[in-house]
């Protein structure tokens, strides 16, 4: 039987709006546990974990908001990360804002180096999160993990060592919709791959995401899912502090999860930035536990799966 396992990360320091504490239970009270226990899977919950012990780190960069405390949670996730990879089939961090990538990323990545596999990351995302330490303008941290775990300059001696880079030729966004313009320059920059919502009215999801599986496939890596609530259009999932008007549709994210479920690659998946302070009745975390049901394989059809 496969394992899922949940690591609840209630970090909201990564971000301005507060309320990503209570994201992981919210996703608990949502029936996370039951709707993937109904799946087949063997559900363990290692509940909420805390960050390492920190220090006011103010006097590195004054503009940059909570540094120490999103570094304390970053670097007690990369050890709980790996070492929930190397017990589980599939652990689930929930967030918590999307600072807690910082961790996940790099601790699966690890794992993936120590098997000798290439490490991809699917970003779902409007922000493409790939400021710097020097060019964030905001001073929130959730904007910053994909700058840092594919080893651009500036976090040396105050993000955690990177010892596990992530290629940029292995990351693949979608749903973007929000960049700034250092944004833009380090996108350029790296050739990350990215499919903003422009590309994606033109072209759809399916086509972009069936040429990434297949790549993914062919070098027989392993794949983290990094999902931002505000990826989803905001009138269906309100629940985010960061909202975009125009994001992915109901169908459209449900197909992203149905088309990576019948991948089989997906080994390790954030869930982050829902701020339950913020939903109606709880509308937004029950979503993004659906979502997870069509990536663990709810079916409406009994079809053989396809593969890639
Ligand atoms: N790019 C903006 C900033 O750096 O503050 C907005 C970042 C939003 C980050 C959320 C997690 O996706
Ligand atoms: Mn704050
Ligand atoms: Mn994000
Ligand atoms: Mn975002």
């Amino acid at each position: 039987m496969l394992t899922c396992t949940l690591v609840g990360a209630p970090v909201e320091s990564g971000a301005s709006q507060v309320g990503c504490v209570m994201g992981p239970d919210a996703f608990r009270t949502a029936g996370l546990k039951t709707t993937i226990e109904d799946l087949g899977y063997r559900v363990v919950d290692l509940g909420n974990i805390v960050p390492r012990a920190y220090g006011d780190a103010a006097h590195v960069n004054p503009s940059i908001h909570h540094l120490g405390e999103t570094i304390g949670w970053a670097s007690a996730l990369e050890d709980v990360a790996y070492r929930a990879i190397k017990s589980s089939s599939l652990p689930i961090f929930l967030g918590g804002d999307h600072s807690l990538s910082i961790g996940t990323v790099p601790g699966v990545a690890r794992h993936a180096a120590e098997a000798g596999r290439e490490q991809f990351v699917l970003w779902l995302d409007a922000h493409p999160d790939i400021h710097t330490l020097k060019t964030t303008t905001s001073g929130n941290l959730h904007g910053t993990p994909v700058a840092y775990f594919t080893g651009q300059e500036d976090f040396d001696g105050v993000y955690p060592e990177l010892r596990y880079r992530v290629d940029p030729a292995n990351i693949c966004m979608m749903g973007i919709r929000s960049v700034d313009p250092a944004e833009n320059e380090h996108l350029t920059r790296t050739g990350i791959e990215v499919h903003d919502m422009r590309a994606i009215d033109e072209r759809g999801v399916a086509g972009p995401l069936r040429a990434f599986l297949e790549r993914i496939k062919k070098t027989n890596g392993v794949l983290h899912v990094s999902l931002d609530v505000d990826f989803l259009e905001p009138q269906i999932a309100p629940a985010v502090g960061t909202t975009v008007p125009g994001g992915a549709t109901f169908r459209e994210a449900h197909l992203v999860m149905e088309m990576l479920c019948d991948s089989g690659l997906v080994t390790s998946l954030d869930l982050v930035e829902l701020n339950p302070f913020l939903d109606e009745r709880g509308r937004t975390a029950k979503l993004m536990v659906d979502l997870c049901a069509s990536l663990l394989g709810r079916k409406v059809l009994d079809r053989p799966t396809r593969s890639y």
